[in-house]
């Protein structure tokens, strides 16, 4: 079996090295020559622990190499990005040019896949776009479109072990993708047709959005309210039926910040909770920064000086090394532009560089009159509470249980 997977990035690419192997004969494209460069000399150009290794095994095997141009294969997969055009709406130009790049070298029984994330209703506009150019395959191939939906930094696991949902034109596609998907996925494949598949992934990532921003919403009652919001979400979710998400300084990544507005964009009237969420979440990472800059004022009013201030966290979620789209980095750089004349040492234990000089995190805390917590590493859990200090804890470093 021949695949070809067009975009290797933070999808694409891990999920080639994973069919590659596992029996199938992959060549790997993307439009960024470096991109294609690095990879077939073995270097992983992004961020996923364990899977250099992995891709280094399947260039010496010789069952991946990544070229600029496609090929002629049994499979073409779709994986590159879906960015927005103006205001929050998707642009599947990127899928339709790798569609459009494949179009020359389907042939009869050939299996096309779409796994970008995209709004409901693109694989059937493709399917015209294909059938348009080729009326001869109409009937005559197979088209599918099944969402990826692994963690990053948990991805060598979740490629192969969770569930998948098939979208197919037709039953007979959505069979044809789930036996290519049986090379490499021990999780269950699950069949529909290729609309509710789309809706499906932007439900996933639209539904934990929504939960996470009532904790952040509860996180600001409680400020209010003087309540601890950490023992209350423990405590409520001691119901049998509740089950309550942590707050945290905002949501980033590119996933659950984004696809949201896939369904907002198409159905503005409709998502109104989902909408609301995006607008909960995108408020918490502000609120939090002006704590941080009206606990500088307070300092320099109270203590008639001016602050040292440790910003912990700078990646987008625990335990990893991902700083793209993070509201811990938003955080850090409107502090940093309103600190007003404040010392500011910045902690990101995971990286070793950033645009932001970068202090130790056990020395800044030492150091610091102010702490603010942005990201919930590992590290900062070990650190010891200080009556001392003014800490602003927005993840939970401290919570018990
Ligand atoms: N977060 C909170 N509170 C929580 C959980 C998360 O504030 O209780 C924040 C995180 O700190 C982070 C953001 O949410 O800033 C997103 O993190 P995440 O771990 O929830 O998810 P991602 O973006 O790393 O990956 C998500 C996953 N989707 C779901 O869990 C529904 C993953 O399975 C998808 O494959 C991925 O999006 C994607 O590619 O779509």
């Amino acid at each position: 079996m021949r695949a070809c997977f067009m975009g290797l990035g933070y999808i694409g690419l891990p999920t080639a090295i994973i069919a590659a192997r596992h029996g199938v004969q992959v060549a790997g494209v993307d439009i960024n020559p470096d991109v294609v460069e690095m990879t077939n000399r073995g270097k992983l150009h992004i961020i996923e622990p364990g899977m250099e290794e992995m891709l280094q095994e399947v260039v010496e095997a010789g069952t991946l190499r990544a070229l600029t141009e496609p090929v002629e294969s049994d499979v073409y997969l779709i994986v590159v990005p879906t960015p927005f055009k103006g205001n929050h709406e998707p642009d599947v130009s990127y899928v339709e040019a790798a569609v459009r790049m494949a179009i020359p070298l389907l042939k009869e029984d050939d299996l096309l896949i779409i796994e970008s994330t995209s709004p409901v209703g693109t694989t059937d506009a493709m399917k015209e776009i294909i059938f348009e150019e080729r009326p001869e395959l109409e009937g005559r191939m197979y088209m599918a479109y099944c969402p990826e939906r692994v963690l990053p930094g948990n991805v060598i696991h979740e490629l192969v072990n969770n569930d998948r949902v098939i979208g197919g034109i037709d039953t007979a596609s959505a069979e044809k993708a789930a036996a290519f998907y049986r090379h490499f996925v021990k999780g269950e494949l699950h069949m529909t047709d290729s609309k509710t598949a789309e809706m499906c992934k932007l439900t996933e990532n639209s539904s934990r959005d929504v939960q996470i921003a009532f904790a952040n919403e509860l996180s600001l009652i409680c400020d209010k309210a003087g309540v601890n919001v950490w023992e209350l979400i423990r405590l409520a979710n001691k119901h049998p039926r509740v089950n309550i998400l942590q707050p945290g300084c905002g949501v980033g990544g590119h996933c659950i910040a984004v696809d949201p507005y896939f369904l907002t964009s198409d159905f503005p009237f409709e998502s109104q909770i989902i909408s609301k969420a995006r607008e909960i979440n995108n408020y918490k990472s502000f609120w939090c920064a002006e704590k941080v800059i009206n606990a500088i004022l307070r300092f320099e009013r109270d203590h008639g000086r001016k602050p040292v201030v440790a910003l912990m966290g700078l990646a987008f979620k625990p335990d990893i090394d991902d700083l793209r789209e993070s509201p811990a980095r938003h955080i850090v750089e409107k502090v940093m532009h309103h600190r007003e004349g404040a010392e500011v040492l910045v902690c990101e234990p995971n990286v070793k560089k950033s645009d932001f000089p970068l202090a130790d995190y056990a020395e800044a805390y030492e150091k610091a009159d102010i702490v603010a917590f942005l990201t919930g590493h590992r590290q900062f859990k070990e650190l010891p509470w200080r009556d001392d200090k003014v800490i602003l804890d927005f993840c939970g470093i401290f919570r018990k249980g």
